[in-house]
């Protein structure tokens, strides 16, 4: 009798569900928006994807700042059609992340009243048309290798949205690297612009990948749940490897005394990452926080009676069906 009462007991119960949650997951089955799921799940997924949501979005501010000033209309066109794209990227992923149960609003509101990140590298600035080339190239770079990985998350939605991202993304980074290309076939002030960009964005990007794995509070939970499918170290690494041969074919110096190629590991051993730096700028005191939430907060004010119209225009079409 009493072995019945224990086994049913809510402490068994819930070990059960976690374990058979947990076996979908090692199956490699997706898990759907109405699936059941731990509420921790629900709680790093949601955290993640509004996070990568807020980023694709802020990530436009760096870069509309040149649309005006990109130095020919070939340029302005592509530029302008790549800011467009992450927009496209945000709206994947709040309606992705809005699957789990909380709206587009109580996002935002996330976001403006600082619960929420958003990608450290766009609190830095754009001084030149040469920091757009090395977005592209460097900070799109980092993100699809990120995302390449995510495509296999383990929520539904997230790696449905991933797949479509990827596509687009890997444009971003070939006119990231075609406009570092014509720089560095450019004149003397021209390759000066190029490698300063270089100087500027190398570890920055760097620093998108998070911390190191040991200091990392998410990735040994977010792993078991196949929510990151790699670590912050293997895909900064993987990142790491590739440019570095990128950079060289078209004659840049990466900003790094320490730089070495591990003939053991057949991988590039980098110099020491400033952690200061990255977690001042996650906690708000980059060079740019300040100006990006205030520019986002406005535009978002001033966009209300777009959606309020949206809002009023649906409610009709609905009370007309
Ligand atoms: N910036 O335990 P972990 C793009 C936070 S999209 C700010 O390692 P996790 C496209 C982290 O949230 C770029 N905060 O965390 C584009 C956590 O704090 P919390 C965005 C960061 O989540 C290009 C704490 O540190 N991509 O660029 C950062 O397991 C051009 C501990 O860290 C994504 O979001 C950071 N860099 O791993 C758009 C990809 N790193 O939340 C426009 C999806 C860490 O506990 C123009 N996200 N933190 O308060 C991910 O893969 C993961 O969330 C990581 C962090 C890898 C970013």
């Amino acid at each position: 009798m009493s072995s019945t009462i224990e086994q049913n007991s809510p402490t068994t119960v819930m070990q059960e569900r976690l374990d058979q949650f947990q076996a979908r997951i090692d199956a490699d089955e997706k898990i759907e928006p109405k699936d059941w799921m731990p509420e921790e799940y629900r709680k790093t997924v949601l955290r993640q994807m509004s996070q990568h949501a807020h980023s694709e979005v802020i990530g436009m501010q760096p870069e509309g700042n040149w649309i005006l000033r990109a130095p020919c209309l070939r340029a302005k066109k592509i530029l302008l059609a790549k800011i467009q794209d992450e927009g496209g990227h945000g709206l994947y992923l709040y309606s992705a992340a809005e699957t789990l149960g909380t709206g587009r609003e109580a996002l935002i509101e996330s976001l403006h009243n600082g619960k929420a990140k958003y990608s450290s590298i766009f609190n830095y600035p754009t001084l030149n048309w040469a920091d757009i080339g090395a977005i592209g190239w460097l900070v799109d770079g980092a993100a699809i290798v990120n995302q390449v990985s995510l495509q296999r998350t383990s929520y539904g939605p997230y790696a449905r949205a991933m797949v479509r991202i990827c596509k687009e993304e890997s444009f971003h980074q070939r006119q990231g690297y075609e406009i570092m290309t014509t720089m560095m076939r450019g004149n003397s002030a021209q390759k000066e612009m190029a490698q300063d960009a270089m100087n500027r964005w190398w570890w920055p990007a760097l620093m998108m990948f998070g911390p190191h794995d040991k200091d990392s509070a998410h990735t040994q939970q977010s792993m078991q749940w196949r929510i990151k499918r790699e670590s912050n170290d293997v895909l900064r690494q993987r990142f790491i490897d590739k440019t570095i041969d990128q950079a060289h074919l078209i004659g840049l110096t990466i900003p790094d005394e320490q730089l070495k190629y591990n003939e053991d590991t057949k991988h590039w051993d980098i110099g020491p990452i400033n952690w200061d730096e990255f977690w001042q700028v996650v906690g708000g005191h980059g060079l740019c926080n300040e100006q990006r939430m205030k520019h986002h907060i406005r535009a978002h004010q001033d966009g209300q009676w777009v959606r309020e119209a949206a809002n009023a225009f649906a409610q009709k079409q609905i009370s007309f069906n």
